[in-house]
């Protein structure tokens, strides 16, 4: 027996190695399922672009206009779109999608086939042509140019008829033959009636055939693609599980079940990847009533984190305003994203690093060390038939990390279906992150850990998982300004933009350090008081400040009020919420104009004005232009109005709206509407509130 044991050893060592040798398979793994073509391997490499919505609705505050506008409305004063290049390319962003023809039909180009366009506008006398100044500055900056393009026209006698989808036929022809490359076709699915209340039965082969005939290489958006398909929402948010495979043959644009196309179709039978498009302002279209209401930062963070971080292309929409520019507001805010994207992913922590895998389908060709050599040719493959594994990333030293980076090897299929992320800590593996699908690329955030190594597992995979590549970053916190929210019993809460962030608070005016009072949960401030707030990280840098002066709580505020049903909604107008409210008017009833509020303060006070908040929104009814407002000690006196007036330019601007007046003592406050924007017979209000005064 002793003798036997030397040579079962050599037989069992020789078996290992010529069983190693059969699992390592030199040849790469077959495709799976459906695959993306070259051009959608280049789509998926722009990951952030923009949407520029420009054209007739500009002029008309609409977001969908009707086809009846004259073209002369149409008259930017300083079209200038090379700021929009420029602005687009200091964003970061690789390309412009622009409104070539929306809903009502009107043309940026000098069209044959319609007369509402540009060349019967006003502008540059009808010959000027948007399309050439874009595609011209396009190239000039290096950016890739795509149309966006109706088959809706509420505009078009022929609408409604066959003749009309020859015509559109047409209208691409000279969108694709005049300006060079166009890289995505946008077709919108939408779908109502033309000028003679007729439908179309649009004629999508044709139209996508026309596509291909003059742009062969450009991707054609839609609900159901073929080169990209919707997202499902316009709110920025790609599916946490997002295929980018799709029951082409099954959907169509306008598709109804469109919730399926979030996360896709996991078997689905052709390739046809999301395209998040989303505005940077409540409209697609400008107005100058949202220039106070671009998204926040940490909002539009969330919103690339969200799309590009899940396996999805970002479209962020800039409403060009009627000079023909990309608003001061917005480029502001694009500068800070790129800013926080940069500062993110500024420096990769796997650089040069060891990768190791148990499980390698080639320890040369497929090995582990593939997914840190940003090559994107060279991925980690396990052996067919095994379906998980592991890789661990040594960082040498401990190092804090809270991002996670990986993608996987698309061009043989989308395949993983879950996967987690854990870090060595204390001698300890604990899992930091999960997610399902992967595709093109994955980001996740996670607070940060400070971690030796880091093990990525493929839990589950429809076949040998590839992965081509991952990165790991320690992103500094957000330093947003915090929000600061008050309840209308005087409760304040404020929230940090980010996690590890500590929030320090003054409430008499003075600015805020890290010596200040540190936020740890909500706090009374019922009385008049300048909030000011900050956040500070672990390296002690701080966030700008956010203010708000508040005045006396509403606590003890009433609203005196007959109960009618127009009234139900009345007590909205003091519950500090600026995004609730009331109208004096509803479907069953309304109340009688010019129509008047009273408030009762629950006790005297001292005076100096009041505020009046309209309702936040596009085109709202109701919102008050002309007021008289009165106070009364007993609620029955009421006496001349102590202040009346008009709230100038609040249809552009709705915001809130301040009076002031001579200091007086009262109990009672009457507000009474005389003129809305429309010069309709109601009103509406979001919140009243009043400056007191020692
Ligand atoms: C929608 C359109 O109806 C909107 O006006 C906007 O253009 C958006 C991007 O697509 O379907």
């Amino acid at each position: 027996m002793k003798l036997l044991i030397p040579y079962l050893t050599i037989f069992f060592l020789v078996l290992l190695l010529f069983n190693s040798q059969a699992i390592a398979q030199k040849t790469a793994p077959v495709p799976l399922g459906a695959t993306p073509s070259p051009q959608q391997l280049d789509w998926h490499e722009l990951e952030y672009y923009a949407f520029a919505h420009f054209n007739m609705n500009t002029f008309t505050d609409e977001e969908w206009g009707h086809g009846t506008e004259s073209p002369s409305a149409f008259n930017p004063t300083q079209l200038d779109c090379r700021q929009w290049a420029r602005v687009a390319k200091e964003a970061g962003m690789k390309a412009i999608i622009v409104t070539a023809k929306h809903h009502d039909g009107f043309c940026l180009w000098p069209s044959k086939y319609t007369e509402h366009s540009v060349k019967n506008s006003s502008w540059k006398n009808g010959k000027g042509d948007v399309l050439r100044e874009l595609s011209d500055a396009c190239k000039e900056y290096g950016l890739k140019f795509g149309v966006y393009l109706s088959p809706w026209d509420r505009n078009h006698p022929a609408y409604g008829t066959a003749e009309y989808n020859e015509i559109f036929k047409k209208t691409l022809e000279e969108v694709l033959t005049n300006y060079g490359d166009v890289f995505e076709v946008w077709f919108d699915g939408a779908n109502g009636e033309g000028p003679n209340g007729k439908k179309q039965v649009y004629d999508w082969p044709g139209f996508i055939a026309t596509v291909y005939k003059y742009q062969p290489k450009a991707i054609i958006f839609s609900d159901a693609g073929p080169g990209c398909r919707w997202v499902g929402n316009e709110e920025g948010i790609a599916g946490v599980t997002n295929w980018a495979t799709l029951n082409g043959d099954k959907v169509y644009p306008g598709y109804e079940n469109y919730k399926e196309l979030t996360p896709g179709h996991e078997d689905g039978t052709h390739w046809i990847p999301a395209e998040t498009d989303v505005s940077i302002r409540p409209g697609w279209y400008y107005h100058q009533s949202e220039d106070h209401k671009v998204k926040s930062l940490a909002h539009m963070v969330n919103i690339y984190y969200n799309s590009v971080g899940r396996n999805s292309n970002l479209l962020l929409n800039l409403p060009i305003d009627r000079r023909g520019l990309v608003h001061e507001n917005d480029v502001q805010r694009l500068k800070e994203l790129k800013a926080v994207i940069d500062a993110d992913f500024s420096t990769n922590l796997v650089k040069g690093i060891k990768a190791t895998a148990a499980q390698e389908r080639d320890p040369v060709l497929f090995t582990a060390a593939n997914i840190v050599d940003g090559d994107k040719d060279t991925y980690w493959a396990t052996a067919d038939g095994i379906n998980k594994g592991s890789i661990e990333l040594d960082l040498g030293k401990t190092t804090d990390v809270n991002r996670f980076v990986v993608q996987e090897y698309i061009k043989l299929g989308q395949r993983v279906k879950s996967f987690s992320v854990e870090a060595f800590t204390n001698g300890n593996w604990r899992e930091i992150a999960k997610g399902t699908t992967i595709g093109y690329k994955r980001i996740l955030r996670f607070p940060t850990v400070c971690a030796s190594k880091i093990r990525v597992t493929i839990l589950k995979s429809k076949a040998s998982p590839l992965i081509t590549n991952v990165e790991l970053y320690h992103a500094p916190a957000l330093l947003a300004a915090p929000e600061i929210n008050r309840t209308k019993e005087g409760l304040v809460s404020l929230r940090a933009p980010d996690t590890g962030l500590t929030l320090f608070y003054t409430t008499n005016g003075s600015e805020p350090n890290n010596q200040s009072k540190k936020y740890t949960a909500s706090f009374p401030l019922p009385t008049k008081a300048t909030l000011k707030v900050l956040a500070i990280d672990a390296s002690g840098k701080q966030s700008p400040v956010s203010r708000v002066d508040f005045d006396i709580a509403k606590k003890k505020w009433k609203v005196i009020s007959t109960q009618t049903d127009a009234n139900k909604n009345i007590a909205k107008i003091i519950d500090d919420d600026p995004e609730t409210g009331w109208s004096s008017r509803t479907k069953n009833d309304s109340v009688p104009f010019p129509c008047e509020v009273v408030v009762d303060l629950g006790e005297e006070l001292a005076l100096e004005g009041f505020t009046y908040l309209p309702l936040q929104g596009r085109n709202i009814e109701g919102t008050i232009t002309q007021y008289e407002f009165y106070v009364s000690q007993d609620g029955k006196s009421w006496g001349k109005p102590i202040s009346s007036g008009e709230f100038s330019n609040i249809k552009n601007n709705p915001v809130l709206q301040t009076k002031k007046f001579t200091r007086i003592k009262a109990r009672y406050i009457k507000l009474k509407a005389l003129a809305e924007i429309h010069n309709k017979n109601f009103a509406s209000i979001a919140e009243i509130g009043v400056l007191t005064t020692k």
